[in-house]
């Protein structure tokens, strides 16, 4: 595979793209909702689909000469209820935040109240972010974690719901570590007579290899990304219970999208396929493990884990005693092609721009193959790289040895650049 074509026709943009692969090649990406799809899921997305105007559904388009994508739709969403074993998928979210603006929008009138997980605490920015359509058309009601074990305090959810009665609730974050007690969730609904929306982005993959509960069990509305730990394209997608289909189908569109993507929908198919093969199981293993491995070394070097440690793929270090912030942390790892991102911790001191965490997850360099062995060597350069002071020779040799590992796992060997 190669650009050729495209280094002729338009050189500068041939050039960024070129730039980017490199990058990515020479980096550590410990950035925890990123991934590396497979070429297969490249390909398609840049497949001619990308020209086909599908507006509706499979069977029900506003446009002629659909059978086809139709046929690659269709597949998408068998493929992902039978993953999920859902009753009905909609696979056409551009994103993981339209996928739950086309939730909210379909259940809740606006200012309706919705409880969901404070962003200083893991939320996500669609959860409620005063910014965010979410905190701007609704009565967000925040819970926590808890100060101590900084894991959520399911009676403080359940207090809050009693007071606050709110008509929709979320589960899901995107910087928790630990598992998410979906039947707990479930039982303070039905209390409160409030729905459940359970956004699975960061661990659909780690749903879908049966090593975190599945949200479909419990929740009427699920979505989720599919380019996270499920290891697709960049898109969302939505799963929910038969009767609520024709609701949150005719909320996304004519709702809140118009075309869909029909590359990525084609796209999105095949990594659910990838997700059915029994090596996605043990490589989304591989990938709580080394999120493990990270949480244990980084304890040894005295780094504080929040919570303790981690059930999946991302944890949380808190980095005030090496007295550094997220932001300054985020800066130095770049310099040595680490890539991470600043992070609140749990009732941080620091402003979200600053912070005192840094989030780590394994997703991307577990899917260079990187294992447990490397894990312990990019702990040891990781707080090197954080207590070296910017030392100008130190971070010249800990650059040399992040080189020395990504050399061994080359990323997109079939791409010649
Ligand atoms: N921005 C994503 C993340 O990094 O978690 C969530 O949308």
């Amino acid at each position: 595979m190669n650009f050729d074509y495209l280094k002729e026709k338009d050189p500068q943009v041939y050039e960024a793209i070129k730039k980017e692969i490199l990058r990515q090649r020479r980096s550590l990406e410990l950035i925890a909702s990123e991934n590396f799809t497979s070429l297969a899921v490249i390909r398609t997305q840049g497949s001619p689909l990308t020209n086909k105007y599908a507006e509706g559904y499979p069977g029900a388009r506003w446009y002629g000469g659909c059978k086809f994508v139709d046929e690659a739709e269709d597949l998408a969403r068998a493929r992902a209820q039978e993953l999920f074993s859902a009753e009905h998928a909609n696979v056409q979210p551009h994103s993981g935040t339209q996928a739950n603006m086309a939730v909210m929008f379909s259940m809740l009138e606006v200012s309706d109240t919705v409880l969901a997980m404070d962003l200083a605490c893991g939320g996500h920015l669609s959860h409620g972010h005063p910014l965010n359509f979410s905190g701007k058309f609704y009565n967000i009601v925040a819970y926590g974690v808890d100060k101590e074990k900084e894991v959520i305090d399911y009676e403080q959810v359940r207090s809050l719901a009693r007071e606050h009665r709110p008509r929709l609730i979320i589960a899901g974050a995107s910087a928790y570590p630990r598992i998410i007690d979906f039947k707990k969730f479930r039982k303070i609904c039905d209390e409160v007579g409030a729905f459940l929306l359970v956004d699975m982005a960061h661990f659909a993959g780690l749903v879908a290899s049966g090593l975190y509960p599945n949200p479909c069990v419990y929740a009427e509305f699920v979505t989720a990304t599919t380019h996270k730990t499920l290891r697709g394209p960049r898109g969302g997608f939505i799963l929910t219970k038969k009767e609520f289909a024709k609701q949150i189908d005719t909320s996304l569109f004519p709702g809140i999208q118009g075309g869909p993507l029909m590359h990525t929908i084609a796209a999105k198919a095949v990594a659910f396929k990838e997700a059915q093969d029994p090596e996605f199981k043990e490589y989304q293993k591989r990938i709580i493990a080394n999120a493990r491995k990270f949480s244990e070394e980084f304890a040894e070097l005295g780094l504080r884990i929040v919570s303790g440690g981690t059930d999946t793929h991302l944890l949380l270090v808190d980095l005030r005693n090496i007295g550094i912030t997220g932001k300054k942390a985020c800066d130095i790892l770049e310099e040595i092609d680490i890539t991470v991102n600043k992070n609140l911790i749990p009732y941080d001191p620091k402003s979200a721009a600053v912070t005192s965490g840094i989030r780590v997850g394994t997703p991307a360099v577990t899917t260079r193959g990187i294992g447990l062995k490397e894990v312990e060597d990019i702990s040891r350069i990781i707080y090197e790289c954080l207590t070296c002071n910017e030392n100008k020779e130190t971070l010249k040799s800990l650059r040399s040895k992040v080189s020395r590992i990504i050399d061994r796992f080359p990323l997109y060997p079939e791409i010649e650049i």
